[in-house]
């Protein structure tokens, strides 16, 4: 693995990005500040970061409804983010959004998507323009298990490896669409089985060992970048959370949410064993970089408890209608 001890300790300190948004996330919505829905990321935070660690400027990500993980991963504004949440006009969105809009497409994040398999059309759009514009730039398509049996999933699918885009199909496998378990739901386990009817090239990977998830991410993602196509890697993993917060949950056996927040499951911790025994850092580096962390998250709850609600007469601006004007 030639990742520098830079590099390596700027993908902790993402990971701890995700991890601790999402918790506040979670405190903040409990308390009743966060508005609309929230699906979090916690326990997956290794493949956002695995992947996002080869992506350069310029490159796109398409996210999904769990997406905050994707959108910190891409360098996005934690401020700006929380105030989405909080429906801030300071916020992604002007607060009008929420967590399932938030898109900043000059860091080439083309938005959460409360659709499930909205991402996939859009994935293949920004790689045909990519390719047709000879940019050299990749996207990233992130979705979830469940939306592999969406039309959609099929279609970009079929048309990325029939006309070779750039671009890579990056599964999050976490067994569970709401409560709707993998094998209730499809024949395989593996959803880069479905890889192979368009004769895309695929890969299984420990979505919780964030090395595996970047080497395997970099193998994909040199390859179309080098004109080779897309490709698909299925990384395995789990929610820690409900589906949504709030969510009654009692579909999931409370055996199994235990075992995959082990320390030999979750992948974090997996992470720091590896940056101490190979001597990357020591215990109180890591903790430092919690700490520098924790200071941001709370720079953001500052920002948005501080920052105004948007006002009546701005509810219409912004929306549709604004877009077609700027259009025309
Ligand atoms: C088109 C559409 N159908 C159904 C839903 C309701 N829905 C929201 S999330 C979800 C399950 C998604 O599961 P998966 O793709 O595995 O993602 P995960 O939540 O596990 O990350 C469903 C059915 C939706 N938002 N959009
Ligand atoms: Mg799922």
């Amino acid at each position: 693995m030639n990742l520098s001890n830079k590099k390596l300790l700027e993908m902790y300190e993402t990971m701890q990005k995700i991890r601790q948004f999402e918790f506040q996330t979670a405190k903040s919505f409990a308390e009743g500040d966060v508005l609309g829905f929230v699906h979090l990321y916690i326990g997956e935070e290794a493949i956002a970061t695995g992947t996002c660690a080869n992506l350069v400027d310029g490159d796109y990500i398409t996210s999904t409804h769990r997406g905050h993980g994707h959108i910190i991963a891409k360098g996005a504004d934690m401020k700006k983010m929380m105030a989405e949440l909080w429906g801030k006009e300071t916020g992604y969105c002007k607060g009008k959004g929420g967590s399932m809009h938030i898109a900043d497409t000059e860091l080439g994040i083309l938005g959460a998507n409360g659709i499930v398999g909205g991402g996939f059309t859009l994935a293949a759009g920004a790689a045909f323009s990519s390719m047709m514009l000879k940019n050299n730039k990749v996207c990233i398509c992130f979705h979830g298990d469940g939306s592999t049996a969406e039309g959609s999933y099929h279609e970009a699918m079929n048309i990325a490896s029939l006309w070779n885009l750039p671009i890579v199909f990056v599964n999050e496998n976490n067994l569970y669409a709401i409560s709707c378990r993998i094998t209730n739901g499809m024949k395989t386990e593996n959803t880069a089985d479905r890889a192979a009817a368009y004769s895309m090239p695929s890969e299984i990977v420990d979505g919780n060992d964030i090395l595996a998830v970047h080497q395997a991410m970099k193998n994909a993602i040199d390859r179309a970048r080098n004109g080779y196509g897309p490709s698909y890697v299925e990384c395995k993993t789990y929610r820690w959370r409900g589906h949504f917060e709030g969510e009654p949950e009692n579909y999931r056996n409370p055996e199994e949410i235990k075992l995959w927040k082990q320390p030999d499951h979750d992948p974090i911790p997996r992470f720091e064993e590896y940056l101490k025994e190979n001597r990357v850092a020591s215990q109180e580096e890591l903790t430092a970089i919690q700490e520098k962390v924790r200071g941001m998250i709370k720079e953001a709850v500052k920002f948005a408890a501080e920052s105004p609600f948007p006002t009546k007469e701005k509810a219409l601006t912004d929306v549709y209608t604004d877009i077609v004007e700027e259009a025309r």
